[in-house]
């Protein structure tokens, strides 16, 4: 906000006289509004995100959750979610302008019950031993580390046949799709969905640098649900031993729809980075706000005036167009997700690397 009044507009704004308010308040009555009053507002010279740089501690979320788990069933809740809510927009379920976040338990003996809906999801899983996701009619065993989505209009169920708690974070496009006004969500009429593929098919048929027989790929989403942290972790680690490390982003690495090449969903990128010990990155910003999720290792980011000191499962935000600086005090992992997807496809993406912090 406080950005809002000391940025310049590049436009001009005449004086408001009392006639011409007069005049603005006739207009008013009519539907219509002067463009030279609000001009440097709806068109600033660059981004203005209300969005704030801001980190949740696991070790303050934790528990948190945990509570919700003693006062309400998945049942009652339907899903049993923390939303981690930008201060930036209170009240307004979203972690960036576009993204909503939440952490999600799924305690032993659970089923959070089969459902669909336009908005697309991914799960980055924080604790999980045994439990699992089923996403048309698929089950995926969730690991910590592991990287799933639930892709627009599938159905998904969730549960935990194991005896400790399931945790992971949900990245959903919720705010983009309301922008456009074209939810639908619907339940399906029993508890889970039916198993109708083994699991691990989709990653034998599309994931494994083979496809089906003249397969064609007939969407945007990828047909591979799950991306193990396992393998995107040894990725980084053997690329971090052969090869440069990249000044503004250590090893980073972005998961894609093996069968286009895109990303795994329409309108969410994700991406896995590597930062060796002592790393400190040079200033990088972008038009894409982006969560951050540690997986592994500790450091903090310098980001808009804020210094956010994270660890393991630790969850924060920088803002569009606002520079970011990494540290790693050890050799760090970080998961990412943004709508990077959506503004490279409408043509609106930009990023600057800098070389020093301005
Ligand atoms: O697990 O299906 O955090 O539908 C928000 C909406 C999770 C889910 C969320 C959802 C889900």
């Amino acid at each position: 906000m406080a950005r809002e009044l000391t940025d310049p507009s590049i436009f001009r704004r005449p004086e408001t006289t009392p006639e011409r308010k007069a005049f603005y308040e006739r207009m008013a009555a009519r539907n219509t509004a002067p463009l030279w009053e609000v001009m440097g507002d709806i068109i600033p010279p660059e981004p203005r995100s209300r969005c704030q740089p801001v980190l949740w501690r696991y070790s303050e979320m934790r528990p948190l959750l945990v509570e919700a788990g003693d006062l309400l069933t998945s049942e009652e809740a339907e899903r049993r979610v923390l939303i981690l809510e930008n201060p930036g927009y209170p009240g307004d379920s979203r972690i960036t302008h576009s993204m909503y976040a939440g952490l999600q338990l799924v305690r032993p003996g659970e089923i959070a019950r089969c459902h669909r809906h336009v908005a697309s999801a991914l799960r980055f899983v924080l604790e999980s031993s045994g439990g699992y996701t089923s996403v048309d009619g698929e089950k995926t065993t969730m690991s910590p580390g592991d990287f799933i989505i639930t892709p627009s209009w599938t159905f998904h169920d969730h549960g935990n046949p194991g005896d400790g708690p399931v945790i992971w974070m949900d990245g959903l496009d919720v705010p983009l799709v309301n922008h456009f006004d074209s939810s639908f969500a619907a339940l399906y009429p029993e508890e889970e969905y039916p198993v109708t593929r083994g699991e691990g098919e989709s990653q034998l048929r599309y994931g494994e640098n083979l496809a089906p027989l003249e397969y064609t790929p007939t969407g945007k989403t990828s047909p591979v649900f799950s991306y193990p942290y396992s393998r995107s972790r040894e990725s980084l680690e053997r690329l971090y031993r052969m090869a440069p490390v990249d000044a503004w982003h250590g090893v980073k690495m972005q998961y894609v729809n093996p069968v286009t090449g895109g990303y795994p969903m329409p309108t969410i990128a994700t991406f896995l980075q590597l930062l060796p010990a002592k790393f400190e990155s040079a200033p990088y910003r972008s038009t894409d706000s982006t969560v951050f999720c540690v997986t592994e290792g500790r450091g903090e980011t310098r980001v808009g005036g804020a210094l956010l000191a994270w660890g393991p499962n630790d969850i924060f935000v920088v803002p569009s167009w606002t520079q970011a600086v990494h540290r790693a005090d050890e050799q760090a992992v970080l998961f990412s997700f943004s709508d990077r997807a959506a503004q490279k496809a409408l043509g609106l993406w930009r990023e600057e690397k800098l070389t020093t912090s301005t």
